[in-house]
């Protein structure tokens, strides 16, 4: 009997919750924020169902699906609708398999103002939009815990630039883009005293000395380049989540704040204060305004920007040293707060880019805005005061309407396109489909269990492809075999092609899920690079055929000009290294067809492998710290004869007389060989 499959009967019903829950924050936060599970979980898919989300071996499927990582802080793609995964990109952590911040080209992508940085939590993807379409070109990830916004290139899914922000910790409200990815922007986490200012402070001036920032990067139009454009200086607050306007609402952004308190310690209390905290409107053009008009103060600070070359195959990183700050406080009309029910999470703007959806993780209501009221607000002063010197417009006068007891917990919130919206809401873990104009509840859905964000294709752009629903959960107690302490978070897919929701597939996801997003498969497909050209190669290092490989000494380095293709490599002897010799395995694969990677790997290396794609030229350091016959080889399995692909290279004691010397196809049995050093330079 296979009992693990049984589901643990969930006894939180929902009621019970409710009732905790109405008890306010405080009540419910002494029980923790728990999910409720909902019942028949075992029966949750039927046969048809099963059918939808079955992609037959050989067969295509319809969207890729961008998964943020979280504490993984890489990106993972996976197919729609199989769940199939394909790929996990690395970004911000190291990832010996495709020796991502272990070679020496890629090192630099992770360099940071704090030096290399091996790990990071990625939260959010965004992918780039053209007239609030998305366009397939780049997909953005942020770096919550060292600031940074890496932009993945999708024509060869792999990271391309990464820009750390300064005056920033904790960047969460990032990396959210405007219509026409004029814009990625990043909203501080975490107030801070700014990097300009004496951060040596006691923690206890939180109200006089921590500042909030939002950084408004710019993306190049062709090439993708980020800089950051301006800095907004604000009070110290937590920005969350944020979503750009669009249509109408173009040329404004809007972020949800808490912790409004200013706390500086057990938050969860002293954050959950106030009735309600703010969702910050911000008018950005009115920003560049003031930005031509030379009304930002430069300031001097240190961030890094890597930069990821296709032609030398190298990363490049480089320090900047100045940022131009704009007071969102003292320069008037950049800045609106709208206040918002119970510790704002999801801020989300509807297609149209008339509604703006915020979700109050506390809050038993959904509070939806509209852009026209908040604008003739604005206009005729319908302010309730102000909040550190930033207007407050008043509730009623920026609200559209309340969805009334939507659900428990609500956090983000998709759209179809066709005047719904889906919220997931963690507490009764659930998704829950309304209608925007009448604010009615249409639909519920069970998740299994605690749903954090979930995804529509094209959700959050102008045009969403409103298929499916993805749900990203947090917990999967009861939901698959179990793997000791740790059990895998999830994914699961609803078909929203008709009125009901239809769960239609679930399976486990990479690190932790937040945010994701989808896209037609061929916007991507028909892009995608399928080998670097060998004669593009420009990799300083680079051999460009095995005539070109050789072994150079230059003092106590030793480069290696090392080249493979099926199924050798050259040279494959090597005799002359000495014990703390620098060696540096630079390996070009001169393989020119899709498909055929070659591995490296050194026994002893402090390091990890390199995955050298056809074209590609990567580099492996390693010092070798005792004499002896090392072997190297391939790691990936490139031919029938892949497990001839292999070679030694000899290691003597320092100081040793041993020439250095190379060769490739010469056997100790060789009679015309005796030496064996004939490339002795
Ligand atoms: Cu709701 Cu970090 Cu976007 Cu997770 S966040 S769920
Ligand atoms: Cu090359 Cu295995």
């Amino acid at each position: 009997m296979m009992e693990y499959s049984k589901p643990i009967n969930p006894k939180i019903d929902t009621m019970n919750a409710f009732i905790k829950f109405s008890l306010g924050a405080a009540a419910l936060l002494a029980v923790g924020i728990q999910a409720c599970k909902p019942k028949n979980t075992s029966s949750a898919v039927s046969g048809d169902a099963a059918v939808k989300a079955y992609v037959p071996p050989g067969k295509y499927d319809e969207f890729y699906n961008f998964v943020s990582g979280g504490f993984s802080g890489q990106m993972s793609v996976y197919g729609l609708p199989s769940g199939r995964l394909f790929r996990v990109i690395p970004v911000f952590s190291v990832d010996p398999e495709k020796g991502w911040g272990y070679s020496e080209e890629t090192k630099p992508m992770l360099m940071t103002s704090h030096g290399f940085v091996p790990w990071d939590d990625l939260h959010h993807t965004e992918l780039s939009q053209t007239n609030g379409e998305i366009d397939g070109r780049w997909v953005f990830g942020n770096a919550n815990n060292t600031p940074r916004v890496a932009r993945i290139d999708l024509k060869t899914f792999r990271t391309a630039e990464i820009i750390e922000l300064p005056n920033s910790a904790g960047n969460h409200s990032s990396p959210f883009i405007t219509e026409n990815t004029e814009y990625v922007v990043a909203g501080t986490r975490f107030s801070i005293p700014v990097d300009y200012s004496n951060g040596d402070v006691p923690i206890s001036t939180y109200k006089q000395n921590f500042k909030g920032t939002i950084s408004f990067i710019s993306v190049g139009k062709e090439n993708g380049k980020m800089d950051i454009a301006f800095q907004l200086l604000l009070p110290g607050v937590n920005f969350d989540l944020s979503h750009a306007g669009k249509g109408p609402s173009h040329g404004w952004f809007f972020f949800s704040c808490y912790n409004s308190e200013q706390a500086n310690t057990l938050l969860e209390v002293n954050a959950s204060q106030r009735d309600k905290d703010f969702i910050l409107a911000v008018n950005w053009k009115k920003a560049e305004e003031y930005l031509k008009a030379g009304k930002g103060k430069k300031e001097k600070v240190r961030y890094s920007r890597n930069t990821w070359d296709e032609t030398t195959h190298s990363g490049k990183h480089e320090i900047l040293e100045e940022v131009t700050v704009l007071d969102a406080v003292a320069l008037k009309d950049i800045c609106y707060l709208i206040p918002c029910p119970k510790s704002p999470h999801g801020c989300d703007v509807d297609p149209t880019g008339e509604y703006i959806v915020g979700s109050g993780k506390l809050a038993a209501l959904i509070p939806v805005f509209s852009y026209t009221k908040m604008q003739k607000a604005i206009a005729d002063k319908k302010f309730e005061g102000d909040y550190e010197g930033i207007p407050v417009i008043k509730y009623e006068e920026a609200l559209y309407g309340e969805v009334q007891k939507p659900g428990l917990g609500p956090l983000h919130t998709e759209f179809d396109g066709k005047g719904n919206a889906y919220t997931s809401f963690f507490v009764s873990s659930e998704i829950v489909k309304w209608n925007i104009k009448d604010l009615k509840v249409l639909d519920r859905a069970p998740t299994f269990y605690s749903i954090g964000h979930l995804s529509i294709p094209g959700g959050d752009s102008k045009k969403p492809n409103a298929k499916y629903v993805v749900g990203y959960n947090k917990i999967t107690k009861d939901r698959y075999l179990p793997t000791g302490p740790e059990l895998a978070q999830s994914a699961q897919i609803y078909d929203i092609s008709g009125d009901k929701m239809q769960l239609i597939n679930d399976f486990p996801t990479i690190g932790e899920p937040h945010y994701a997003q989808s896209v037609a498969a061929d916007l991507i497909s028909k892009n995608s690079l399928k080998i670097f050209k060998i004669e593009e190669n420009h990799h300083p290092y680079v051999a460009k055929g095995e005539k070109e490989s050789k072994v150079v000494r230059d003092g106590n380095k030793i480069h290696v000009y090392i080249t493979s293709i099926r199924s050798h490599f050259s040279p494959d002897n090597i005799e002359g290294v000495k014990v703390g010799d620098e060696v540096y395995f630079h390996v070009t694969n001169l393989e020119q067809d899709w498909d055929v990677p070659h591995g490296f790997a050194v026994k002893g290396a402090n390091n990890a492998e390199l995955l050298i794609m056809p074209g590609e030229t990567q580099t492996l350091k390693w010092i070798p710290e005792k004499t002896g016959i090392y072997p190297i080889y391939c790691t990936d399995f490139c031919s029938a004869l892949h497990q001839e692909m292999s070679g030694y290279v000899r290691v003597s004691p320092k100081g040793s007389s041993v020439p250095l010397s190379f060769s490739l196809g010469k056997n100790s049995s060789d009679p015309t060989s005796k030496e064996n050093n004939s490339n002795a330079q």
